[in-house]
């Protein structure tokens, strides 16, 4: 194809600053899971948008943090997977005139590899006086050498095709490397995996949350009598005998409201009725060993 352009850009940040957010407005679809917990998104998730003769293709990226389990330093070498392989960086960040450790030290990330970072300062909706943030941009701005600074709201979607116009620039002649509709890497189990596993961030407290992991067993179209039924069997994974009694609840009221809300999901991603089945299962520990690391995805 003549004169096509494309960039390859990681959204880094620390953890729930909107990272993940901000991929979905960029994408124009629910393609990573976002909740209102730290530590929600776990893996690097590619994000495509294509427009006429320009692809972008986004990595999202877990949260920057001290990690305490094998999937939390899972989680740090995937977000150093991701800023090796890009034309530019955004640091996703509120809009504070604070800058935390962990930012900085992203930040380093990005010059080793001479790369040109752009500031997001995402979440302005929040702000009662818009002009609170002229502090801030002052404050990032002797922080670090940025291309730019934007202020977005990835919620109601202000700025965010002024961020896309921007990163236009980081575009470099080159084929498209994926098909003009393609949105994710991620395949649609694993989609549904990450739903699941999403409604368990926004019901359950605590670190529950934290210590589940989704298998998607079965995952297959049939016809039924009033159209197509996309048929999931999920497992969910946790560490105690206790979280598998809290995720069930009473009478099994509590997996039957996630399971629930998590096939409203699904239905309105993937355009179809879904009939889902989930069982808990408990594994001790699994965060914290390889074997089960791996058969529930987590590995580079
Ligand atoms: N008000 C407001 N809330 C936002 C905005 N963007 C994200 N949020 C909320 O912030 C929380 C975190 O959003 P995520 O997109 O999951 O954040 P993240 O940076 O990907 O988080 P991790 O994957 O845990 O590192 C969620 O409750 C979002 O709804 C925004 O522009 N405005
Ligand atoms: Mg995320």
């Amino acid at each position: 194809m003549a004169d096509t352009k494309s960039a390859f850009i990681a959204i880094v940040g620390i953890p729930n600053v909107g990272k993940s957010s901000l991929l979905n407005a960029l994408v124009g679809r629910k393609v990573a899971i976002v909740s209102d917990k730290p530590q929600t998104t776990r893996n690097r998730i590619m994000g495509v948008s294509t427009k006429d003769d320009l692809q972008f293709v986004f990595l999202d990226t877990p949260g920057s943090h001290r990690p305490r389990t094998r999937l939390g330093d899972f989680m740090i070498k995937s977000i150093g997977e991701a800023v090796s392989g890009v034309d530019a960086g955004i640091l996703v960040a509120e809009p504070t005139t604070v800058v935390r450790d962990a930012e900085r030290e992203l930040l380093e990330r990005f010059r080793a590899q001479k790369l040109p970072v752009l500031l997001v300062l995402n979440k302005i909706d929040t702000l009662a006086d818009k002009s609170s943030l002229l502090a801030c941009i002052d404050t990032w701005r002797q922080a670090y050498p940025f291309e730019a600074i934007l202020p977005v709201s990835a919620l109601t979607g202000e700025g965010v095709s002024l961020l896309a116009n921007e990163l236009a620039n980081y575009a470099l002649p080159s084929p498209h490397f994926f098909p003009a509709d393609t949105t994710s890497d991620q395949p649609d189990r694993i989609l549904a995996a990450e739903l699941l596993r999403e409604q368990m961030l926004l019901q359950l407290r605590d670190e529950i949350p934290h210590g589940v992991a989704v298998l998607v067993e079965h995952f297959e179209e049939r016809e039924g009598a009033n159209g197509t039924i996309l048929e999931i069997d999920a497992e969910i994974y946790c560490e105690r005998e206790g979280h598998k009694g809290i995720i069930i609840g009473k009478r099994g009221a509590a997996l039957k409201s996630i399971a629930a809300a998590a096939r409203q999901e699904m239905e309105a991603l993937f355009g179809t009725h879904v009939d889902l089945q989930c069982w808990v299962k408990v594994k001790e520990d699994w965060r914290n060993r390889q074997g089960l690391l791996n058969s529930f995805g987590y590995r580079s």
